[in-house]
């Protein structure tokens, strides 16, 4: 690892300690570097709060004449809730610049490098960028398509079952692996399920970390029927909002009751493949939700496959059978005939969690 590499890495590292904090922000990390010595260091917290760079400078001070910034995120160049980054840098009599990578924000997209350069900074781009790009995956992806980042999270057996032949599901996964989930939890806008999950668990969806506090994400229920019992516990536990998916046909009686509980609505077009969920997407983006975590079950997780709506599998796999001819795998609503029709997806990474493997990967 060469200089420039190990002075990203730390801003990368400083920006990941932001991570899911700064919606609809990216997460952003800056380091000054002076004479081999580390000058200032700053991280975005939140949105609406000064970038990275800002707080850099502030504590580097007169140490940032002829010095290096390191930003994993190429410095703005708009007023946004703040004004531009890149003014600020090219003030601030840093000689040099390195940038991880571009910013996709279309506001940006380039911009600021080039009033970096028009000033006579030198600047380098694309140092660790592909460890920055996989750190905003979520932010690029809604900068690129308009729609939140989908993430399907699903647990399995080593034998490719989401429960047992009865339905039995508590718990396929370790302690270490269902604690990871709450974190991740605490990170996303939003948590999406289908109503047969809500009927057959009755989950209440909440962050529940060991050492307490967390951000509960907004539960997204799809329930095309309002099967929704008014006592379950995705209405009853009121600690997080819960928007209820469903079509213009849904009865009013029961909109009425459970608008009375606080539940929200959004209405979508039903069609032969169910509700739409490429508009739903849409409206959910509107809204301001940035990321969605499907927690199943099967036919939710098929009907996002079949939509082309997942963006990153999270795949947990325990170290137990149970086999089961007709028990639930996770894409059970998706028939492929022959081995060509088969989804490819690329693994980016293998790991254990305690006795469990935990596989990320992403579609082709
Ligand atoms: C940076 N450094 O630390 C961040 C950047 O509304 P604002 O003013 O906060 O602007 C948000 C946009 O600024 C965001 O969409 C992205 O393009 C950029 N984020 N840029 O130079 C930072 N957080
Ligand atoms: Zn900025």
């Amino acid at each position: 690892m060469n200089n420039d590499q190990y002075y990203m890495k730390l801003a990368l590292d400083l920006a990941a300690s932001a991570k899911g904090k700064t919606n609809p922000n990216p997460v952003v990390g800056a380091v000054i570097v002076k004479d081999g010595v580390i000058a200032g260091t700053g991280i975005h917290r939140k949105a609406g709060e000064p970038h990275a760079e800002v707080h850099a400078f502030k504590m580097a001070g007169d140490y940032a004449k002829n010095a290096t910034l390191y930003v994993t995120l190429e410095p703005c160049s708009h007023y946004g809730k703040t004004p531009p980054c890149a003014n600020l840098v090219k003030e601030s009599g840093v000689r040099r610049v390195v940038v991880a990578t571009q910013d996709p924000n279309p506001e940006v997209a380039g911009r600021g490098i080039s009033i970096l350069r028009d000033a006579g900074i030198e600047v380098e781009v694309g140092v660790l960028e592909k460890e920055a790009q996989r750190l905003n995956e979520r932010f690029i992806h809604n900068m690129i398509t308009n729609r939140p980042f989908v993430i399907s999270k699903y647990a399995t057996t080593l034998d490719g079952k989401l429960a047992t032949h009865t339905g039995h599901s508590k718990w396929i996964t370790g302690e270490e692996s269902r604690h990871s989930v709450h974190l991740l939890r605490d990170e996303v806008d939003a948590i999406l399920i289908g109503i047969g999950t809500v009927l057959a668990d009755n989950p209440s969806l909440t962050t529940r970390l060991p050492e307490g506090g967390g951000k509960n994400p907004i539960r997204i229920i799809l329930d095309s029927e309002l099967r929704v019992p008014l006592d379950a516990n995705v209405v009853q536990v009121s600690d997080a909002k819960t928007v209820i998916v469903t079509q213009e046909n849904a009865s009013v009686d029961k909109i009425a009751d459970l608008s009375e509980k606080g539940i929200e609505f959004i209405i979508v077009p039903k069609t032969d493949a169910g509700l739409d969920l490429r508009i739903l997407m849409e409206e959910l983006y509107k809204k301001g939700i940035t990321d969605v975590l499907l927690e199943g079950g099967s036919e939710v997780n098929a009907s996002f496959l079949r939509a082309g709506l997942i963006d990153k599998y999270l795949i947990y796999v325990a170290p137990k059978l149970l086999g089961g001819r007709n028990s639930l795998t996770p894409f059970s609503g998706i028939n492929v005939d022959t081995m060509d029709e088969a989804m490819d997806v690329s693994i980016s990474s293998v790991d254990m969690s305690g006795e469990d493997i935990c596989i990320i990967a992403y579609p082709k």
